[in-house]
């Protein structure tokens, strides 16, 4: 950047895409950007990892396909004649919540997709009924955001319809052991808002769950007045519409900002190797490399397991270790 243009630049964050723009926000209020041709192929390598040593030249269709700009970056641009803006820059990614795009035709592979950049926190949100909650499923949320190196936090909503005698707490009493925050919620009745406002004042934060758990409930209760879509989850199977169907990050008023997601069923996971895996789990790790046969072993039979030998001992739980394996197998 040349010192006598820089008073032309501007900075602000990315909250809302849609084809061709990006809606930035800078000192409280919208502009609205295109990015630069320049940009686009400055940035074909950073899109990986600014940090990466991979700085392989893509074919030029994969590189139009690859968005060099996500929900969450810190851009610079300047501005343009008809009170637009021209996105120059990206501020390099303290981190990126990724997933893998479909593939674009045959032939070609998937790529990986920057869904939000610069996450605090991510926040897997289950319903404790209507649906009832996946436990599986957290599992491969916490697996992905570890293996980001990205924090979690455990969000339980509806707990209006939870039921006396069901197992919930036991079972989040799992994740609270490991060291996992966790937060019950109704946005119906009012519940745990403050407790959640405070979690996510002044950060960035991410909610990943299923259709219908109650993601934009809970965002509208934190902050009454947003009035988003929700809608009814089918009464017989439970599952919900797919209502939220694009990315958008909402500022809250209290400081700070949600990007509710419609729906995504995994990101990350796909690039932990098998020996990385246990490492994502928080209460495997200190077993990790301790087996007889070091880190060549599988954890299955062999002699020596450190892994299972915390199982038997009570310090990895075995629906944990249950879903580690699934995971392994794909
Ligand atoms: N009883 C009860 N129902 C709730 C609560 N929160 C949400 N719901 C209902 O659950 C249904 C789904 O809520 P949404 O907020 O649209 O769920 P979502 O996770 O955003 O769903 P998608 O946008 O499809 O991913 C709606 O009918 C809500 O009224 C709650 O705390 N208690
Ligand atoms: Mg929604
Ligand atoms: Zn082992």
């Amino acid at each position: 950047m040349h010192a006598s243009s820089h008073y032309l630049h501007n900075t602000g964050i990315v909250y809302k895409k849609t084809i061709g723009n990006y809606f930035v926000q800078t000192n409280g209020h919208t502009v609205t950007c295109e990015i630069s041709p320049r940009l686009r192929k400055q940035l074909i390598y950073p899109t990986a990892d600014p940090n990466s040593l991979s700085h392989i030249v893509r074919d030029v269709k994969g590189i139009q396909m690859i968005d060099p700009v996500a929900i969450g970056d810190e851009v610079t641009f300047v501005d343009t004649q008809n009170g637009c803006g021209l996105i120059v820059e990206v501020t390099p990614r303290r981190n990126k919540l990724v997933r893998r795009s479909a593939v674009p035709m045959p032939g070609t592979h998937a790529f990986e997709q920057v869904i939000v950049a610069n996450v605090d926190r991510v926040i897997p949100v289950f319903a404790a009924a209507q649906p009832a909650p996946k436990w599986n499923l957290l599992d491969r949320y916490l697996v992905s955001a570890e293996s980001l190196g990205l924090a979690s936090l455990i969000v339980i909503t509806k707990m209006d319809l939870a039921k006396q005698d069901d197992d919930l707490d036991r079972e989040l009493d799992i994740y609270r052991e490991i060291g996992y925050p966790i937060i019950l919620t109704s946005a119906a009745k009012g519940a745990g808002l403050d407790e959640l406002r405070d979690a996510v004042r002044g950060r960035l934060s991410v909610f990943i769950g299923k259709s219908g758990v109650g993601k934009t409930s809970l965002l509208n209760a934190l902050q009454p007045g947003l009035g988003l879509r929700v809608n009814q989850v089918n009464q017989v199977t439970g599952k919900g519409k797919h209502t939220t169907t694009h990315l958008e990050m909402v500022s809250l008023e209290i400081g700070g900002s949600v990007v509710d997601t419609p729906g995504m069923r995994e990101f990350g996971l796909w690039e932990i190797g098998e020996d990385d895996l246990a490492l994502c789990f928080p209460e495997m790790r200190p077993f990790v490399g301790k087996c007889k046969f070091g880190l060549d072993c599988r954890h299955e039979t062999e002699p020596g397991c450190a892994i299972r030998k915390a199982v038997e001992a009570g310090k990895v739980t075995p629906r944990r270790f249950t879903s580690y394996l699934a995971m392994r197998s794909g």
